[in-house]
């Protein structure tokens, strides 16, 4: 067996037991070992296999039958009397001790802990309440090392559904609770997390969780031939109440609303249609009222025309017969003149005028 394949198996063996095994320490090193309760996923403490711990649901960071060990206890082992910095990054908070008073807002980000005298240890304690990966490094001057680990989502808490509010009469529809706990983590539900169920119009319908996503479940939901409205509802069991949280929400509603579509549509066809006639008719009489506006104008400038031509034709027959008149006492006043003339010299009449 070559040495690496006996590492991996004293890493594989300390990982049963939920525990690193501490290395001792020389200047300038640390070393970190973590304890968790959770053996069954409880990761190598890695990146890509962060440790996983309850959250504290019931809002107090300790240990108890109903809700486990909600914290990771960390030791680092250092050169007696060095200073130890532990730093948490995300949701991750760390505690110098845990107890019934301590709840889930206690924690710090970082801690600094110096070993009684003559001791080489430094402990901590570490909780999360998210299901989202932190990190928590431990250092001494000139060296670190980083752990990872995750929360475990608590019982159901608050559900909450979803549905589209409108539908075709008889067709189906996805009905979508999701389901998260305390602190808002998705919450996949189990015998020992809660139930969830749904009811459609008093009648229990299937809720299945989407594979791949926790927490979320969906219900296929037919809605009446008849139309009206279908009543959807999700309720989750009522979970050990933890005042100082706030208030569990176990039930959610969604209404869908549903219509004969294709009954709308004829309408709306016909409404359409209607329309169109209603348009059609519209445009032909204001064409036809357009039409009889321009032959009205058109004829009484043709009118206005014909009066202003007899006007001017009256105005030359006026003028033609004052000639005449004219002319005409012109000529008897010449003849009378010429008569007279005449008698005067009989030798040398004029002609009078005809
Ligand atoms: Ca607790």
């Amino acid at each position: 067996m070559n040495s690496f394949k006996k590492i991996a198996l004293a890493l594989a063996a300390a990982m049963t037991l939920g525990t690193l095994a501490a290395v001792p320490a020389s200047a300038n090193s640390v070393s970190v070992a973590v304890t968790t309760n959770i053996t069954a996923s409880g990761g190598t403490g890695a990146a890509t296999a962060p440790y996983s711990v309850n959250v504290p649901s019931d809002n107090t960071v300790d240990t108890s039958t109903a809700t486990g060990t909600e914290f990771l206890t960390i030791t680092a082992t250092v050169v007696a009397g060095t200073p130890v910095t532990f730093t948490a990054v995300g949701n991750a908070k760390l505690l110098q001790a845990t107890g019934s008073t301590v709840t889930s807002t206690s924690g710090v980000s970082t801690i600094t802990v110096t070993p009684a005298a003559g001791a080489t240890t430094a402990v901590i304690y570490a909780y999360t309440t998210s299901t989202s990966a932190s990190a928590i490094t431990t250092s001494v001057t000139g060296a670190s090392t980083t752990i990872y680990f995750k929360g475990v989502a608590g019982p159901a808490w608050a559900v909450a559904l979803s549905a589209p509010a409108s539908a075709n009469v008889g067709s189906s529809v996805k009905a979508t609770a999701t389901v998260k706990d305390i602190f808002g983590n998705p919450v996949s539900v189990t015998a020992t997390t809660g139930i969830v169920e749904a009811v459609v119009n008093g009648v229990f319908a299937d809720l299945v969780e989407v594979a791949g996503t926790p927490g979320t479940y969906e219900s296929l939901v037919t809605v009446p031939l008849t139309g009206g409205t279908t009543a959807i509802s999700a309720t989750i069991a009522t979970p050990t109440a933890v005042p100082t949280l706030g208030t569990a929400t176990t039930t959610a509603s969604a209404f869908v609303t549903s219509a004969d579509l294709a009954a709308q549509i004829a309408l709306a066809n016909a409404a359409l249609a209607a329309e169109r006639i209603a348009s059609a008719k519209a445009l032909s009489d204001a064409k036809i009222a357009s039409d009889a506006a321009l032959a009205a104008a058109v004829k009484a400038e043709q009118d206005k025309a014909a009066a202003a031509l007899a006007a001017k034709d009256a105005e030359i027959t006026k003028l033609k017969a004052d000639n005449a008149a004219a002319l005409a006492a012109i000529k008897k006043a010449f003849n009378a003149l010429a008569v007279k003339w005449n008698k005067a010299n009989p030798k040398s009449k004029v002609s009078l005028v005809k």
